[in-house]
């Protein structure tokens, strides 16, 4: 059975595993790395947190986490934790990423979670390589959330470049941030449009297997896969809920939005897919696909073991040839204005050189004039003469 069709039956997948896969499976457990991304202010962070709280027994979280504070996140972030989902350890790394602007001009705030998803690949790769090959360091991205702003419209030029990127390194899946903040109307034509750019885009996004051993299944994929992008709400906070139960969620004076609540959003969908059904998916498709992918690429572009490139994406040296090329357009343009006035200035002096050869050319004839007329005034003389003579 392949690990699709194993991630897609209930439970993680592992108890339709062969028994004795089975055994070292769920002895071993399972290393899993989420990442968050998207524009600053999102609710990353908060989601995190929420994944948290609602995952992980407190009892059970060998890693002691404590929620963080939802301050703007300035640098990558890194937290691990361990769940146990029926009987089976997984090792969770949870990635939180800075925020990126508004803006359209800054590559500088997203080029380095992308770079940091190709180091992944590539640390993993050169450990590969290495002949003592037992104990990896495999911090390789298995999912990535990229969050939408709820804007109502569709989505940015912004989103789109991103999401290409990421879409062709990792298991790329799209949430809509904040769906509190869109009536469910406007959020269903939201999730259209959105879904309508990413085919017409070309977005790679991560698709749920469909080749399935049961009914069951079949359709919970085809359940999972209409509801992207999952639209989320995320909250660290505790609330009461009309008929009495204390949920996590947002209190409005119109009611609450809970954040565990499938009429209200698709959390519950979402981290189910994550570390319940999907888990093991994303955990192949990540090695087959995706790192054989960077791998390949790799190995088309240089030699055995040879060190990584540097990248010409490098934003310092994106800096470098933006300053290199403004100089130089600088320069060219001195040039040019030299050229211009000493141009201006061959023309003056022509014109001025012609004035002085056309008063010239009068000053002769006038010359000449005066010379004929002296001439004919001698000649006459020279008869008058010559008849004197004879
Ligand atoms: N209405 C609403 N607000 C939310 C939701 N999730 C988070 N927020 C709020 O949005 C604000 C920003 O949340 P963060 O989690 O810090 O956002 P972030 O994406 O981590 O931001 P950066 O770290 O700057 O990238 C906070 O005030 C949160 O309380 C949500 O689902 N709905
Ligand atoms: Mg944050």
């Amino acid at each position: 059975m392949s690990p699709s069709a194993v991630a897609a039956t209930n439970g993680i997948g592992i108890a339709n595993l062969p028994n004795q896969r089975h055994k070292i499976v769920a002895k071993r457990g399972t290393n899993f790395t989420l990442m968050v991304v998207g524009e600053s202010g999102l609710g990353k962070t908060t989601f995190i947190n929420t994944l948290f709280t609602t995952t992980i027994k407190e009892k059970k979280n060998q890693a002691k986490r404590h929620a963080k504070q939802t301050e703007k996140t300035v640098e990558i972030e890194i937290t691990k934790a361990e769940l146990e989902e029926k009987m089976f350890n997984v090792k969770l790394t949870v990635i939180d990423t800075p925020g990126f602007g508004d803006y359209v001009n800054n590559r500088e705030s997203w080029l380095p979670i992308v770079e940091f998803i190709d180091d992944q690949h590539e640390s993993y790769m050169r450990q590969e390589q290495q002949p003592l090959r037992k104990e990896k360091l495999d911090m390789r991205v298995h999912a990535c959330l990229y969050f939408i702003r709820p804007t109502g419209h569709t989505l940015k030029p912004l989103d789109i470049e991103i999401m290409k990127r990421l879409g062709s390194r990792v298991n790329l899946i799209p949430v809509i941030a904040k769906a509190d903040t869109l009536t469910p109307k406007d959020l269903e034509t939201f999730k259209r449009r959105v879904r309508e750019v990413i085919a017409a885009q070309n977005i790679q996004v991560y698709q749920c297997p469909t080749e399935s051993d049961d009914e069951t299944s079949t359709k919970r994929n085809m359940d999972i896969m209409a509801a992207m992008p999952f639209a989320i709400i995320g909250s660290d906070e505790d609330v009461i809920a009309l008929d009495g139960r204390k949920v996590k969620g947002r209190q409005y004076s119109w009611g609450i939005a809970e954040v565990e609540n499938e009429d209200h959003c698709d959390f519950k969908k979402l981290r189910a897919l994550l570390i319940r059904t999907h888990m093991l998916d994303l955990v192949s498709t990540t090695e087959e696909t995706h790192y054989e992918n960077y791998r390949q690429s790799q190995m088309e572009t240089r030699k055995f073991g040879e060190p990584k490139p540097k990248k010409l994406d490098n934003p310092k040296f994106k800096e470098e040839e933006e300053a290199l090329r403004k100089r130089f357009t600088e320069q060219v343009k001195q040039e040019e204005n030299r050229f211009r006035q000493w141009e201006q200035h061959l023309i003056a002096e022509r014109d001025r050189l012609n004035k002085d050869l056309e008063a010239e050319h009068s000053h002769i004839k006038t010359l000449e004039a005066e010379l004929e007329q002296v001439q004919a005034g001698t000649s006459r003389g020279r008869k008058f003469f010559i008849l004197l003579k004879y």
